[in-house]
Parts: C-alpha cells; structure tokens; sequence
C-alpha cells in the first residue's frame, strides 16, 4: 500500500488538519501515519474563542527517532498547521531523515486566509514557514500566504499574467512546483494553479465559485493533492480531483451554511472522491 505521513494539528472541534487528512486520504485507499504537531480544543479561526493549546513541539523528535530505528519508509511527507517557529526546523530535520529520491514531499503553508495571518503567527513564523518551503516539491499557499511569504501586498484583484508572476517567484523560494490555491478571477470561477519549474510550464483547474468562505477547505485540496500524487497522478489530474472534490465539499455544505465557520461536509462526499482515484 502507499504510506504517506500527514505532520500538523489535531483540532479536536472543527473540521480541519488531521481531522480532514486522515479520513480523506485514508478514503483514497493509502495508509496514513501522523504526527500530531499540537492538540487544540478547536481550531483558532473566526467563529472560536478561548481555545486550548497544547503544543507537541518536544515529541516529535522522539516520534522520528523512533521511526528511523524501524526504518520506516513513506511514500510523501505532507505537513499543515505547525505550532511554532521550532516545529518548522524540527519538520525540516525530519524532511532530511525520511525524504528519499523516491518519495515526495508537500508543503502546505498554513498562515492565513483573507490578507490576514491565523492567531498566533507573526513575520518569524512566516520566515520560517518560507524556509520550510524551499524543501518541499509542491506548496500549496492561497494567495494571503502566498504574499506574506514573498513580501508583496495582497490584493483580491489580479489576473493570469500576476498569478504566473507569483508562481515563478515561488519556486525561487527552492521549491519544484507551487501550486496556488483559491484563485479567483472574479469570472464566476475559483480553482488551482500551478508552475512546473522543471519543465517552465502551467497547468489549471477550476470549477465553479461558491461565494462563502468554508473552513478547512485548503486541508481538503491539500489532503486529496497529496493523496493524488501518491496514486501517480500527473499534475494536471491531481489538480483537477483536487480542485472537484474540494468543490464538491463545498456544495455539500450549503444546505448546512450555518456551520460553514467550523468546516465543510466532506463526510459526504468521501464516496464521490473513492470513485475518482478508481
Ligand atoms: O485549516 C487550517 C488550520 C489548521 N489548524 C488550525 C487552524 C487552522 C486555520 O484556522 O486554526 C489549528
């Protein structure tokens, strides 16, 4: 079977991180070993206040050492939400022990959404998250991460040529193929773009866009990207299960709206999403 092992938070409520990447790529017929970088009560986005903490930072090198000594193996490495500027050197010592030439590994820089960053994070965490990055062969910022790790201003309205733009300047961060997530046109559209740095090319994909914010859905495109990769899927498929899954979460969701602040209904869909990895 294809192993990934799936490095951020478990929030106990609120559908996001562990609580989305183990039942989605488990879904897709991998195993999923994870490392939970830190439990919260819920996760620290708009809806909750007065959440717990606890942070997991010191368990993690003993979890990698102990796994070294039984010479595990995983076909990619896939981190989220880390909880400190620590965890993310502590990540990348564990990309050095476990990265191989033939496993991949995928960034997801969990920072923020709509031009702000999550609570608790601040520039250091954003410079360490960059670094991380260039370790990785795909990122998958949305366009608040995106420019808060490159330095630019975050604008909502930008066109092909300004998100190709972005995309080189991501990749000469180190990383192979930054995809960008959430990208919106304002042309009824949202979806997914990405730079191929190796072979100088883009690819897309996008579906319909739902004009709410839902929680969780970066962890949904991240989960099933990854989980996609590791199946063989070349890029442009990837992006496009990806990017309809995501979206089908989404549509499962409205008839629930009031609950779009925690996360969507992807419990729903994980039947769908079987059927597009046959
Ligand atoms: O969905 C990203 C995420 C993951 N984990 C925690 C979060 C968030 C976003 O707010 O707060 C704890």
């Amino acid at each position: 079977m294809k192993k990934v092992v799936s490095i951020q938070d478990i929030s106990c409520f609120g559908k996001c991180s562990l609580t989305v990447a183990l039942p989605v790529i488990s879904a897709m017929g991998i195993e999923t070993a994870v490392i939970p970088t830190a439990v919260l009560s819920t996760h620290t986005g708009e809806g909750f206040s007065g959440y717990t903490f606890r942070d997991l930072t010191s368990d993690i090198p003993a979890i990698a050492e102990h796994w070294k000594k039984m010479e595990l193996r995983f076909d990619a490495l896939y981190t989220g939400y880390l909880g400190s500027p620590q965890q993310a050197d502590i990540v990348s010592q564990f990309f050095d022990d476990f990265g191989t030439r033939d496993n991949f590994i995928v960034v997801d820089p969990v920072l923020g959404d709509a031009g702000r960053l999550y609570a608790g994070f601040n520039t250091d965490f954003v410079q360490k998250m960059t670094r991380l990055c260039a370790k990785a062969d795909f990122i998958l910022p949305n366009m608040t991460e995106a420019s808060f790790m490159l330095g630019v201003p975050y604008v909502e309205d930008y066109n092909e040529v300004y998100v190709h733009d972005i995309l080189r300047r991501l990749a000469q961060l180190g990383c192979k193929t930054p995809v960008l997530t959430g990208v919106n046109f304002n042309d009824g559209r949202q979806g997914a773009v990405a730079y191929d740095s190796i072979n100088d090319t883009f690819c897309e994909a996008f579906g319909r866009n739902v004009d709410h914010r839902f929680h969780g859905t970066g962890d949904i495109f991240a989960s099933v990207f990854t989980g996609a990769v590791a199946l063989g899927k070349e890029l442009g498929q990837a992006l496009e299960i990806s990017v309809n899954f995501t979206l089908d979460c989404i549509e499962a969701t409205i008839p629930h709206l009031d609950e779009i602040w925690y996360g969507s209904c992807f419990e729903l869909c994980l039947g769908k999403l079987i059927e597009y990895v046959k």
